[in-house]
């Protein structure tokens, strides 16, 4: 009997939901500018002007084996890196263009080098592919690719020219997918007004790419925008749907779910500063700390997190970065089974925190600065042992004293955030 889609969903994102936590690169000619990866569009740089980046670009301190030991380092499982991003710079050989990054000064495929560094390392391995193109002469926005989402109906007026680059997007998918090994992600981006779903001839993309990997997991966003990717999903088998949504700069509050309310694969993706691509001006970084809680809190909600980095011209990811991911790693090292394959308590939230479970365990995240007794509401008597992550070390596990109105709840007394471990009886 044939898998529903949702069957083979639940399949193909079996390793995603184990992994809970990835590593996104925004690299690309738009390092140079040093302003963000959408400074052709927002500062209207002609295409004349920014072909000088092109001219300059050689990274000559591209190391991608050091990208991946921090990755692997941070706790990091996969890592997704940019293709092509809207400027339709590729960072790959392919075939079907001249504007890539074999043709620079680097003359390096930079995609197939980061597949491999990462690989090495054990990191599963996605590519971003943007379906926007302010290059290409057939995208609608070309000629105005400072207002790239203004035509947006163009498709329909002129389908032979869209028809030719849409021709150009599947044949580079399909480079990506036939040239480069096992790819686990497809990361498409993005939709928007009627540039959507069969605007790409998305079914017969999704074919293309289920032939040739069919174990490859795909967002959401051939049918939806960034804005739309936490709240717009269905279990609609439209072949394009996607495996997971995929909310950008924000963790949806009650995570993601399909329209019965049940849990949906999801993952946000987050910067760690304010910015996707390389800003030499942008210093207002997540601490380690942040990250963590925005780590905890995805996968208290059956969600992943997908952290972003912007690796600047020469090819290095900025320092600042490195050392926040380098302090996420620390923590990962000890705290590290409160994450891996973990998901929602289905407890209720309790105020000290964030709870994350794993089978008959239960992860208790104490997020507060001054803990003091920590009420495990409803557990009183299914509590086996309490531990610390960290340390092993035993939390004594009392009821309450007041018999009242929490004698079925569990509690210990707790001053520092930390972690304890719950294993439950059977019953939960
Ligand atoms: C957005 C893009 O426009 C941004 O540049 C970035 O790539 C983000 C992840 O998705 O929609």
């Amino acid at each position: 009997m044939s898998q529903s889609y949702i069957e083979q969903r639940t399949e193909r994102t079996e390793w995603f939901l184990q992994d809970r936590f990835g590593m996104f690169i925004h690299w690309g000619l738009y390092a140079i500018p040093a302003r963000g990866e959408w400074v052709k569009s927002v500062e209207r740089i002609s295409d004349e002007n920014y072909q000088v980046y092109f001219d300059e670009f050689n990274p000559d301190r591209y190391d991608p084996k050091e990208w991946a030991k921090a990755a692997k380092a941070a706790g990091m499982k996969y890592a997704v890196l940019t293709a092509k991003h809207h400027d339709g710079f590729c960072l790959f050989d392919s075939k079907l263009t001249d504007y890539k990054s074999t043709n620079t000064k680097c003359e390096r495929d930079l995609v197939r080098e980061f597949l491999d560094a990462f690989r090495a390392e054990g990191l599963k391995v996605g590519l971003y592919y943007s379906l926007i193109d302010w290059h290409h002469s057939d995208y609608p926005a070309y000629g105005d690719s400072f207002h790239p989402m203004r035509d947006n109906e163009a498709y329909k007026r002129d389908p032979a020219s869209f028809g030719v680059y849409i021709d150009y997007m599947h044949g580079q998918v399909r480079e990506l997918l036939t040239e480069y090994g096992k790819l686990d992600i497809m990361w498409f981006d993005f939709s928007y007004d009627k540039m959507k779903g069969e605007a790409w001839r998305a079914t017969e993309l999704m074919e293309m790419i289920r032939s040739i990997q069919p174990h490859i997991i795909v967002d959401n966003r051939l049918d939806a925008s960034g804005g739309e990717g936490g709240s717009i999903y269905t279990n609609n088998p439209s072949i394009y749907s996607g495996d997971f949504a995929s909310p950008e700069q924000i963790i949806p509050p009650s995570g993601v779910t399909d329209e019965g309310g049940n849990s949906i694969p999801w993952e946000a993706c987050i910067t760690l500063n304010n910015n996707w691509g390389y800003d030499a001006t942008d210093h207002i970084y997540k601490t380690a700390k942040t990250v963590i809680r925005k780590l905890v809190e995805c996968v208290s909600k059956n969600g992943n997190l997908l952290l972003n980095v912007g690796p600047d011209a020469k090819g290095e990811i900025p320092r600042k970065s490195l050392a926040v991911l380098e302090e996420v790693g620390e923590w990962m090292g000890k705290n590290g089974d409160s994450i891996y394959g973990c998901g929602q308590a289905d407890l209720p939230k309790p105020e000290w925190g964030r709870y994350t479970r794993k089978g008959d365990k239960l992860y208790a995240h104490l997020l507060e600065e001054s803990v003091g007794p920590v009420n495990l509401l409803g557990l009183a008597g299914r509590v086996k042992a309490v531990r610390l992550l960290s340390d092993g070390a035993e939390v004594f596990v009392s009821r309450p004293w007041n018999a009242g109105q929490y004698r079925n709840d569990a509690f210990f007394n707790f001053a520092r955030p930390e972690h304890g471990t719950y294993p439950l009886p059977d019953e939960r």
